[in-house]
């Protein structure tokens, strides 16, 4: 399986998130990706593709605003990450506001997703990695392969950040390659939280099917999206399946899911699968709460490999560092013995 990675995606550190009603040390550190880099070793150069294909999947006025902000949280006399505090929710409408805190809330719908001075050189590269890597599956040259990618980018939708995503790589990916030729694209996201950005990415599109597998929103983050009954809207009505799971699932229940996940992509009938892979439904993940091993892994990946599909697998979350590297290593070799 050939692995894309790019060292410009560690730049991006932020400090700290609101958890649980104070300032707590950011879960998505940089040493995730460098951890998994040293574990499956040799990585492919990753291409610049410019900012084009991001614009097929986000908005060209939200890929400004993530460009500029950091710059213009410095100018309105802040140091630090940038992070908003005022969300609109009660009669939005589409105010052309200037304060950076007005276009933090514009943009954002959480406080668990710093701006830093880095964050856009890092997101970029981040998405240039998902492009790269999907390239050697458009031109036939491989049948799988894996973006490591950070920042992370599932709950990132069209013009907003969240979840610690900012730009959305599966999405930008997926895009893509409706973009050269393939007809319908499945999308199969497996990190332990609903992949909300990616959803609303592709909520009216019927020509990508998105499954997501997560932790029951009515316990756990992202809450307002990832319930059962959301299934897509207009051209894409049908093409959006979520099957929420209890806290503490293990296996067995995990792979029923699994099973009803691929074979409804399987109805669906596309050329090419994007798998948005987090590690955090492993049981010793410190910000979640399934009970999923690394020994798992290989198994959900051979499940996965016999859909036999290409496949681009795209790295999102799994917060348990130590132990990322041996987990994703775990998730590859089940794919690839299969
Ligand atoms: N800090 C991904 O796994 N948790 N994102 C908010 C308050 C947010 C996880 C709790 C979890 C986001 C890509
Ligand atoms: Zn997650």
């Amino acid at each position: 399986m050939q692995i894309f990675f790019d060292r410009r995606q560690l730049a991006h550190a932020p400090a700290l998130e609101l958890h649980n009603g104070g300032w707590a040390e950011h879960a998505e550190k940089p040493s995730r990706a460098e951890i998994v880099c040293e574990r499956l070793g040799a990585c492919e150069t990753v291409r610049d593709f410019g900012r084009s294909p991001l614009a097929r999947a986000h908005t060209a006025d939200y890929l400004d605003f993530l460009e500029t902000a950091h710059t213009r949280w410095i100018a309105a006399g802040r140091s630090g990450d940038a992070v908003g505090y005022t969300w609109p929710v009660v009669r939005r409408r589409p105010l052309d506001l200037d304060r950076i805190d007005a276009l933090l809330g514009r943009y954002s719908y959480d406080a668990g997703t710093p701006i830093t001075a880095d964050t856009w050189e890092a997101a970029y590269w981040g998405a240039q990695t998902a492009l790269s890597a999907l390239a050697p599956l458009l031109d036939g040259s491989a049948s799988a392969s894996f973006a490591l990618c950070r920042p992370p980018g599932h709950h990132a939708g069209a013009d907003y950040l969240g979840g610690y995503c900012y730009l959305n790589n599966a999405a930008i990916a997926t895009q893509a390659a409706r973009d050269a030729g393939h007809a319908r694209v499945a999308i199969l996201d497996i990190d332990y939280h609903h992949g909300n950005g990616t959803q609303d990415i592709f909520w009216e599109d019927g020509s990508v099917f998105f499954a997501s597998i997560h932790a029951d929103p009515s316990t756990d983050y992202p809450f307002f999206w990832g319930h059962a009954d959301e299934a897509g809207d207009g051209a894409g009505a049908g093409a959006t399946l979520n099957l929420p799971l209890p806290r503490g699932t293990k296996l067995p229940a995990y792979l029923d899911a699994l099973e009803q996940a691929l074979a409804a992509i399987a109805a669906f009938d596309p050329s090419l699968l994007v798998l948005s892979f987090g590690a955090d439904t492993f049981e010793g993940d410190p910000i979640s709460h399934f009970a999923i091993t690394r020994a798992d892994y290989a198994t959900i990946g051979g499940r996965i490999a016999a859909a036999g599909l290409p496949t681009l697998i795209v790295m999102e979350g799994g917060y348990a560092v130590a132990e990322l590297g041996d987990n994703v290593a775990s998730l590859l070799d089940g794919f690839t013995a299969r």
